[in-house]
């Protein structure tokens, strides 16, 4: 399946859209996806902890749910008051999001923040929002003249980078991580956390080169199984990476992908109460159940499956196959007890994921790689290079494979001096 091209339509308005936004060039990058249409996808968030917080209020930073949080670090729900459990500072989490289709690219607009005393754009960029997003992006997007004035209470919208391609990355089903580039980190490493290749980091990051800078921000692919819930039900579209859980269903219904499968497998959850019907019509059996019965024409095997959230009601489907071999039982991704310090290999970094074939990986870059807006690195290393032009030739190398790359690479030069 060829990755999905951007359109010219969708770069007009992206080129608009950053006439309209004064573009720095800087050296942080971040990956931009054009998009048309106004669907929404699920996609993750790298999320490094600036201090302690309870897993509510990272939740709360976001706007999400917070056992939405925990269930994508597949860390145990069932653990006693788990959302007033404290987590570590510099903890790396993954925050499930929402991402839309605003002006012509993705992003999630979802996130508001309440500005507090001692509050400046860069701090809330830098730290508490651990460089996911600039403060001049911060400053764009709520139309702030003077920076130097924020009043306290004040609510700010924190626009935050994320991608979806189609839930798809060569092909297989895909749900994409935003990752702020750290000082340590290099390219292949990246890659060997996400089970991923650097070929398809580079391609799907439209990349000319290996190097990367601390603040860059990835679209690193995570594989994942997909649902194939109807339009109507409110969690269509559900996409589960590989290694963790998904909650849905009003927190009645936990989804995951077993290990050695690419199904998603959905059951009722610890939290279920209340809940509606999980039982299969005109069966016996129960949300997640599945009986086998072994034949001379193969295995009989029957399941009740969960196919969405619709009014309320929870939809359940009945199915039998005739398959050659029974399948054996199912397996479920590990969960962990909450964390409470940070460990060099924290369980919390990468969500283990099949090695994809890179011989296999796409030639075409799926996406332009434009310089972000003013961002400092999310942890300034003692001396690392910054705001450095040099580095915009990964830029050049890229652009030379995309000529609308090139289009945008030429536009922030041409603005640049301008903006500096
Ligand atoms: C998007 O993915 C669906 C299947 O998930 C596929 O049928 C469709 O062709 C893909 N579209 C593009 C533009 O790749
Ligand atoms: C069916 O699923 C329910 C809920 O997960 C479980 O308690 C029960 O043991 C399962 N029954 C069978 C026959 O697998
Ligand atoms: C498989 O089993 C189910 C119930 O156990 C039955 O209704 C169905 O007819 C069987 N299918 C085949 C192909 O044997
Ligand atoms: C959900 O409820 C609304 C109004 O009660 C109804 O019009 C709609 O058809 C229902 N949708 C489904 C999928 O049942
Ligand atoms: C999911 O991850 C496990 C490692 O935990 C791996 O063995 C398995 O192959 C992966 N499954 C898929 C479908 O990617
Ligand atoms: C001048 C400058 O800052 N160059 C840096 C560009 O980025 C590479 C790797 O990301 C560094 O090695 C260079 O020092």
């Amino acid at each position: 399946m060829p990755n999905p091209k951007p359109n010219f339509l969708s770069f007009y308005k992206l080129l608009c859209f950053l006439l309209l936004t004064d573009v720095a060039l800087v050296a942080s990058k971040s990956t931009i996806e054009p998009c048309s249409n106004s669907d929404s996808c699920n996609a993750l968030l790298g999320y490094t902890l600036y201090t302690d917080l309870k897993v509510a209020e990272v939740a709360s930073l976001f706007q999400v749910d917070p056992i939405s949080v925990l269930t994508a670090n597949a860390i145990d729900i069932s653990y006693p008051d788990v959302e007033n459990h404290i987590l570590p500072s510099q903890l790396f989490v993954k925050i499930p999001i929402l991402c839309s289709c605003v002006d012509g690219i993705r992003k999630s607009v979802s996130t508001h923040y309440k500005t507090r005393p001692q509050d400046t754009l860069s701090s809330i960029a830098d730290s508490i929002y651990a460089g996911l997003v600039s403060a001049d992006q911060i400053r764009e997007a709520n139309s702030i003249d003077d920076p130097s004035v924020l009043d306290v209470g004040q609510n700010l919208v924190v626009p935050l980078p994320c991608t979806c391609f189609n839930g798809t990355d060569n092909g297989l089903p895909a749900i994409y991580l935003s990752y702020v580039v750290k000082p340590v980190d290099t390219l292949a490493g990246i890659a060997a956390s996400y089970s991923t290749t650097i070929t398809d980091l580079m391609n799907v990051n439209a990349m000319g080169g290996t190097s990367i800078t601390p603040g860059d921000i990835l679209a690193v692919p995570l594989s994942a199984c997909a649902s194939n819930f109807p339009k109507y039900a409110s969690d269509h579209g559900l996409i589960v990476p590989n290694g963790s859980y998904a909650i849905t269903a009003s927190h009645c219904v936990q989804c995951s992908c077993g290990p050695g499968s690419r199904n998603l497998y959905c059951m009722p959850a610890s939290l279920a109460v209340s809940c509606s019907s999980m039982q299969c019509k005109s069966s016996n059996l129960m949300l997640g159940n599945v009986t086998v019965q072994q034949s001379s024409a193969g295995c009989n095997v029957t399941s009740c499956a969960y196919s969405g959230y619709a009014n309320g009601t929870i939809i359940t489907s009945l199915s039998s196959s005739l398959q050659p071999r029974c399948p054996g039982p199912q397996q479920f991704p590990p969960l962990v007890a909450p964390p409470t310090y940070v460990t060099r290999d924290s369980v919390f970094a990468p969500a283990p994921a099949p090695q994809s074939d890179g011989a296999t990986t796409a030639t075409v870059p799926k996406t332009s790689t434009v310089p972000s807006t003013g961002s400092l690195p999310g942890f300034p290393p003692a001396g690392a290079p910054f705001g450095s032009l040099s580095n915009a030739s990964t830029l050049m190398n890229s652009a030379a494979a995309l000529p609308a790359a090139l289009m945008m690479y030429l536009l922030a030069k041409l603005i640049s001096p301008l903006s500096l």
